[in-house]
């Protein structure tokens, strides 16, 4: 409960930024990858962005004492600071927050980012205190196995449950896809099984949202996939414990 509660906190503190999901569904996208750091304040603004913009990402994480990725990134571009976006789309490499933020949006959304998502000072200030409202959990490696395929997260960024899952992810340096389900219509405002609006739920056609209720009769997060183990699940608590029990050693 107080998990959810800080969880629910820090999303208040961002302004529920990364709830709101665009309406277009970018279809035979290359995933973007992004060397992040669930409770690096900058990693979270750019990983609000993606989610607003309704795009998948491939997260590799890069916890403070893990070397595995930020060794990668090092060797192969001479730096080990994050965030670090891959858009293999348009052959496109940043290293800077607020350049990754205008780009996405002007490649994604044909505008300019809204301030509230935007890289300055207030925006940085108030997703420090969201770190600092979770403990900066997520931000330092626990020891774990190395899987062999990247896990699959549906998440999206301000969710209070999924948080705890990207920051167990992170904290295992276990790189995964993260699928962006960000709220696109007032009726999907509130918990899966509490929404606020009455009536049978019903997603917009033709987007992730409907192609993920066609296949589970609902739309709840997080939802992990794990290829390694083909272990599908629901429930962030039993998720959690299935990554610890699975990976850290
Ligand atoms: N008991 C579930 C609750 C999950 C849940 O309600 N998640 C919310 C997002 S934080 C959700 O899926 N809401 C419905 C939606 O986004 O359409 C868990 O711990 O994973």
């Amino acid at each position: 409960m107080f998990n959810l509660l800080t969880s629910a906190l820090a999303s208040q503190t961002r302004l529920w930024a990364g709830t709101k999901a665009a309406k277009t569904t970018i279809n035979e996208q290359d995933p973007l990858i992004m060397y992040d750091n669930e409770a690096d304040p900058l990693c979270r603004l750019v990983r609000e962005a993606i989610s607003e913009l309704n795009l998948d990402v491939l997260i590799i994480p890069c916890p403070q004492g893990g070397e595995r990725h930020k060794q990668q990134l090092q060797e192969m571009y001479s730096t080990d600071r994050i965030p670090f976006l891959i858009d293999k789309n348009t052959q496109t490499i940043l290293n800077s927050a607020s350049e990754i933020i205008t780009y996405l949006y002007k490649h994604y959304g044909n505008c300019s980012a809204p301030i509230r998502l935007r890289a300055n000072l207030f925006n940085y200030a108030s997703s420090t205190t969201a770190s600092l409202i979770r403990f900066n959990a997520g931000k330092t490696k626990t020891p774990a196995i190395e899987p062999t395929d990247p896990l699959v997260l549906y998440s999206f960024e301000s969710s209070p449950y999924s948080r705890p899952v990207r920051e167990t992810l992170c904290e295992l340096e276990l790189p995964y896809l993260l699928v962006n389900l960000g709220k696109q219509s007032f009726g999907e405002l509130g918990p899966a099984t509490r929404r606020l609006s009455p009536g049978e739920y019903t997603p917009l056609p033709e987007t992730k949202r409907s192609a993920f209720f066609a296949e589970h009769g609902t739309v709840q997060v997080p939802f992990l996939k794990d290829p390694n183990t083909d272990v599908d699940m629901f429930e962030s608590k039993a998720i959690v414990k299935y990554l610890i029990a699975t990976y850290a050693l």
